[in-house]
């Protein structure tokens, strides 16, 4: 079965990041496919690759990038399907830019933007597999089964002293 979920960044550099989104979606047993592209250095690979993304089977596509993070917005600017925005924490301005950067779109072109770092990340590839999940009913009974095994964990360790 193909893929049906993007994980796109626009730098090697960004993969610590958002290996957070193929974590979860691993623990998930959803399929994914990973690849950099780049909305500065590969402008033409950006557009090929939007355009192209509901024939090649995708789904939702989750987007990260850094600074000037233009990459989910173009992203969304070229093909209808969902597009999950994650903030990559730069080094100058500590993710602020690129969460801005991603947040800010204007009206018509939607980006669901996330929190920036690694919980962004994580919380994007669970949010990709919730929109998968209202039409798989395995996935869905999956995710149900996650959440339960999330709250007993806190409640089994609810006394903050003990490690
Ligand atoms: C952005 O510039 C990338 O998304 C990355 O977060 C940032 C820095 O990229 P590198 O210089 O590390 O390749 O385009």
């Amino acid at each position: 079965m193909k893929a049906k979920v993007a994980i796109i960044m626009g730098s090697k550099s960004d993969w610590a990041t958002m290996k957070n989104a193929a974590d979860v979606l691993d623990k998930l047993e959803v399929e994914y496919n990973v690849e950099v592209v780049s909305a500065h250095r590969t402008p033409d690979k950006l557009i090929s690759f939007s355009a192209q993304a509901v024939d090649n089977g995708y789904q939702v596509i989750i987007a990260g990038a850094g600074g000037a993070a233009h990459l989910p917005g173009m992203v969304a600017s070229k093909t209808r399907l969902p597009v999950l925005g994650v903030p990559v924490q730069s080094k100058a301005l500590n993710g602020m830019d690129s969460l801005l950067s991603i947040a800010q779109m204007p009206k018509g072109v939607a980006v669901g933007t996330l929190a920036i770092g690694d919980a962004g990340a994580y919380n994007a590839g669970l949010y990709s597999a919730q929109i998968l999940a209202n039409n798989d009913a395995a996935l869905a009974q999956r995710i149900e089964t996650f959440r339960e095994q999330q709250t007993e964990t806190v409640l089994a360790n609810s006394d903050p002293r003990e490690e």
